[in-house]
């Protein structure tokens, strides 16, 4: 059984997980409108229904160790970026918050010894090393193409296999 504060804490992540379905759903609807970027509208709708599974799955545990997942309201996220580099910043900064937030409920979870939900929580905090790495990969690979745009075109070709590439390289 969820004790009432670990319970409340993995209910404020599912908002966490939430907020960055929507936010990573807001760039991808960018994206598609900027022209010649499929490959990174492709990437920000992917990534939106991993943050949605992410979401899921914190939704059927707290249900499944005898608590309530509560679905919350959203604010809307930011719509429009000035560049393609500065939405993949957002996300960066965005996933550097998101382990912030799994750490502190790892915290948590120890402190209430509540080894289940540590146990659980695992899965997220090897996920987060992995996505941390390749918003940063992204972002020092953008750093790098600046408005050159040929490497730009050379970006949206190959971030789909960068990404899928990275997410089967052991750590
Ligand atoms: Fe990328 O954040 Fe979920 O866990």
């Amino acid at each position: 059984m969820l004790s009432k504060r670990m319970q409340d804490a993995l209910n404020g992540q599912i908002l966490i997980e939430a907020q960055s379905s929507q936010a990573y759903l807001a760039m991808g609807s960018w994206a598609e409108i900027q022209p010649g970027f499929d490959g990174v509208t492709q990437f920000f709708f992917r990534h939106s229904d991993e943050e949605r599974m992410h979401m899921l799955k914190l939704i059927h545990f707290i249900n499944e160790r005898g608590g309530f997942a509560s679905v919350p309201a959203l604010e809307q996220p930011n719509l429009s970026f000035n560049s393609i580099r500065h939405a993949f910043k957002e996300l960066l900064h965005h996933e550097i918050k998101v382990s912030e937030s799994i750490n502190g409920l790892v915290d948590i979870a120890l402190e209430e010894r509540d080894y289940a939900t540590h146990n659980f929580l695992q899965w997220y905090v090897a996920e987060q090393i992995e996505e941390e790495r390749l918003a940063r990969v992204l972002n020092d690979k953008l750093e790098m193409i600046g408005d050159d745009k040929g490497g730009l075109y050379l970006f949206d070709r190959d971030i789909l296999q960068v990404g899928m590439a990275d997410k089967s390289t052991p750590q």
